[in-house]
């Protein structure tokens, strides 16, 4: 099959699901055909299925704001003429899901019906596309589109709430590839950021609001003041200059390291002991299972999707939102030298089961019945 993959070419979230999906879709033979502004970061290796178009996006001065959406369309548009795609799947409804709309009604005056899968994410539905000013175009292109999944049961609801959906949506979770997010021996990095033994505590993030860095800040704070711990925020974004400036009125700067955006987060998460994810909102938790597959537990908050990927007192704990008191007495239980060991195992076995090769084929399924089915309604239309 060829695919056109269009995504936002993101450390994390939707642009690592699209990137890791592409990849694995590629091994698996077909050929795959990512369309993004910029080239995906994970997008880190060759496969002669692979092939990556950058969407040119020219100014002009009338323009207060270049139409990223036009361009894309055409991207798309041109991509599927050019390399005979036969489906396009669309990462993020905004804008992406309306572009493919566009791009799929400007393909029918060339005689090609190609269809769109759109996968819902998160904020996209949560936070984004609720919002008045993107809700109307994202029902329409959610119900417009031949094929929709979310990451989670969760979010598949959510979205029936918020919208004014009159088609089905199918449920295909995170995955992870457990080749590469695997407890990597690295002491001598773990001996420079604890040299005396201290437990690791890790986060990581695009450090946005929605992710109250200032809760798992906060949590480490208070488990600081009963066992010897450090803390390494992963990840960058709009909040970071108002948590270091948190962490150095708490006087912790020490015991802190803010890493920026990495490339090889496994090697972090080889060294460390707990993953924080106190977000006030979460539709699967991606970052999370990428901490459990290097057997990390996890102390999050109960929303969204993530108590189908937390287990309660078995991969970790999950909070009420804000609840730091709750996340430091779950954190201190964790950490204990008797319970550890036990809650590692446990983590990379939940992860096990959201490994890429049991979720691969859901995806390969869903597109050969879009495929079926539209090829059926092309021959209703010839009759
Ligand atoms: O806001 C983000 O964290 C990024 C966002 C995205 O779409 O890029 O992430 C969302 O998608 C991930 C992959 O499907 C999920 O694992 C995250 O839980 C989700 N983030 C939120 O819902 C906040």
């Amino acid at each position: 099959m060829k695919i056109g993959i269009v995504c936002y070419p993101t450390f994390g979230g939707s642009g690592v699901v699209a990137t890791e999906l592409g990849k694995a879709l590629a091994k698996n033979g077909h050929q795959v055909h990512f369309i993004t502004y910029q080239q995906p970061p994970r997008l880190d290796f060759f496969n002669e299925n692979v092939f990556y178009h950058e969407v040119n996006i020219p100014t002009y001065p009338l323009f207060q704001y270049a139409p990223y959406e036009s361009a894309l369309t055409s991207a798309m548009v041109n991509v599927v003429l050019n390399e005979n795609v036969d489906l396009l799947h669309v990462h993020y409804a905004i804008p992406h899901a309306s572009a493919a709309y566009m791009a799929k009604m400007v393909l029918k005056t060339r005689g090609r019906n190609t269809p769109v899968v759109t996968t819902l994410h998160g904020t996209d539905v949560t936070l984004v596309g609720k919002d008045a000013s993107y809700e109307p175009v994202v029902t329409f292109s959610i119900n417009e589109s031949d094929g929709v999944t979310a990451v989670s049961e969760n979010l598949r609801q959510e979205t029936f709430q918020h919208f004014d959906i009159k088609r089905e949506i199918e449920v295909i979770p995170n995955f992870i590839d457990l080749s590469r997010f695997q407890r990597q021996q690295k002491d001598h990095f773990k001996m420079a950021i604890c040299p005396n033994g201290e437990k690791l505590i890790v986060h990581t993030s695009n450090f946005r609001r929605v992710k109250r860095i200032d809760d798992a800040v906060m949590t480490f704070f208070h488990v600081r003041q009963t066992m010897p711990v450090k803390l390494l925020l992963v990840g960058d974004g709009p909040e970071r200059a108002r948590i270091q400036q948190l962490c150095r009125e708490l006087g912790i700067m020490d015991d802190v390291r803010f890493l920026g955006k990495l490339d090889a987060v496994e090697e972090v998460l080889s060294v460390a002991d707990l993953f924080l994810m106190p977000s006030e909102n979460e539709s699967f938790g991606l970052a999370a299972l990428e901490a459990m597959a290097c057997e990390v537990p996890v102390i999050s908050t109960n929303v969204g999707g993530l108590p189908e990927l937390n287990v309660q007192g078995v991969t970790g704990f999950l909070s009420n939102l804000g609840d730091v008191p709750d996340m430091v007495k779950n954190a201190l239980y964790v950490l204990g030298d008797d319970h550890l060991p036990q809650f590692k195992a446990n983590a990379l076995d939940r992860a096990k089961q959201f490994e890429i090769s049991k979720i691969l084929p859901m995806y390969e399924a869903h597109y050969e019945r879009v495929l079926q089915s539209i090829n059926n309604s092309s021959l209703l239309i010839d009759n």
